[in-house]
């Protein structure tokens, strides 16, 4: 697919520039052909400190500055944790996750390869080929005019959130509980843009395309390239978006184009989107295949041996919860509100619960309907402790067909979707 980029042009819409330091964008293109290290460590840069550095020029490869580095912050994404450089990969702490749609500033950031820096919202082009009756080329003023936009609230969970907790360890990202949000998209429906297209009856999977490239710096070699069964991929809730939280897409959250498949591995909702493949098989591209964003079809011991055709493509992410407050670590009254958010995948939550009795006791809360399809579930409840001391808050949701969060999951050797309960470990005084 040749790259539909035009030559010159920035990364951010106008009035993204001066938050995101303009200066930065301008030398980040200048040095963008010296190499692709260069390329990611400025990508990186740009995204952390949201101004320019006068003296860029000296900082050697592959430094972070010693600011970000030291407060582990990234500005623009205030107060998330930074988990990896190159790519960057940074969650968000869950008490930051308390409002009920989350803030861009918020959004965690899951990249595997170098995000393209040089992108035009005017001239960005999505093309939708492959097993259709009339392929389509579409700017994103293509789709304002030809579909209905609609804005909805809508949650993305990264497979990989919860791996830090897997014992024994598992390679890859220690995602936490961050690497969760529910902001709120505009965009096109991806089922009335693939209507249009006309879908050939032999087609059983979609593959998106991105513009962004693989570490290596191979332009031959995607970084990741994953898919929908046809019949997900002609649901409501899937957007074809081009805003988040009426704003343009944050760069590192896929701008100007990408999309937002609620409830299913994020890893599916691809960023920087410029195609989509209808296809008569299962989508082969990158991180399809293999052990990738699959499990073992059965329960296993740590570290058993599974042959690869035991693998199954995880689908939708499983129930679960998040106590978004109060923090982890907190002082806290005798009398407290505590509250957070539920979800299950392609289902609603039915409840929620909390213990602050180790599990002995469960206290249901109050559960409010999901905003809209494919949003998370917000939950509350006031608790009176009975003493001072430490105590644990403990969540566990249960969702509508019955199936309740786990203390414990299988282990498996990629360490995805842990959804055991979350723990919140508090003082009260
Ligand atoms: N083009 C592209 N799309 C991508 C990725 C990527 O590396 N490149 N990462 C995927 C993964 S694994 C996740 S979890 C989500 C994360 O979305 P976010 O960074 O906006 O939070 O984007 C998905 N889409
Ligand atoms: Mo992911």
């Amino acid at each position: 697919m040749p790259s539909q980029l035009p030559e010159k042009t920035i990364i951010a819409p106008e009035e993204d520039k001066k938050h995101l330091g303009l200066e930065i964008f301008e030398r980040v293109e200048n040095i963008n052909r010296r190499g692709f290290l260069k390329q990611t460590s400025l990508a990186t840069l740009f995204a952390m400190v949201g101004t320019s550095i006068p003296f860029y020029r000296n900082l050697p490869d592959g430094f972070i500055p010693a600011a970000v580095a030291q407060e582990n912050l990234l500005i623009g994404k205030n107060g998330l944790t930074l988990l990896e450089n190159q790519p960057l990969n940074a969650e968000t702490p869950p008490e930051l996750l308390d409002d009920a749609i989350t803030p861009t500033n918020r959004h965690f950031i899951r990249n595997n390869g170098i995000p393209p820096l040089e992108v035009d919202p005017e001239t960005w082009m999505l093309t939708i080929d492959g097993f259709v009756d009339n392929p389509l080329a579409l700017t994103i003023n293509d789709m304002r005019e030809q579909f209905e936009v609609v804005t909805m609230a809508l949650m993305l969970e990264c497979c990989g959130n919860g791996r830090a907790f897997f014992d024994p360890p598992v390679k890859g990202n220690q995602w936490t509980y961050g690497a969760v949000a529910c902001s709120e998209w505009t965009g096109v429906r991806l089922k009335d843009v693939l209507e249009k297209a006309g879908v050939q009856s032999n087609v059983v999977y979609t593959a998106h395309y991105g513009a962004d490239t693989h570490l290596s710096g191979n332009p031959d070699i995607l970084p990741i390239s994953r898919g929908l069964p046809i019949s997900k991929a002609m649901t409501d809730n899937i957007l074809i978006a081009f805003e988040m939280n009426g704003a343009s897409l944050h760069p590192m959250n896929g701008a100007p184009l990408r999309l937002v498949v609620p409830g299913w591995p994020a890893s599916t909702s691809q960023k920087w989107l410029t195609r989509i493949e209808l296809r008569d098989q299962v989508h082969d591209g990158a991180l399809m295949t293999g052990m990738s964003y699959r499990v073992p079809a059965y329960p296993i011991s740590p570290g058993q041996e599974v042959p690869i055709e035991d693998f199954v493509i995880i689908e939708r992410m499983p129930v679960k919860s998040l106590v978004t407050f109060p923090a982890n670590g907190a002082k806290t009254d005798i009398e407290t509100q505590v509250r957070g958010h539920a979800w299950s995948g392609d289902r609603t939550v039915r409840r929620v619960d909390i213990s602050i009795d180790f599990g002995s006791t469960w206290i249901e809360t109050e559960l409010d309907a999901p905003i809209n399809s494919g949003a998370w579930q917000n939950w509350q409840t006031n608790i009176k402790f009975p003493l001072e001391g430490y105590y644990e808050i403990w969540a566990r949701a249960t969702d509508s067909e019955g199936v309740m969060q786990p203390f414990a999951i299988d282990w498996n050797p990629k360490g995805y979707i842990n959804n055991t309960m979350h723990r919140v470990g508090i003082r009260v005084n």
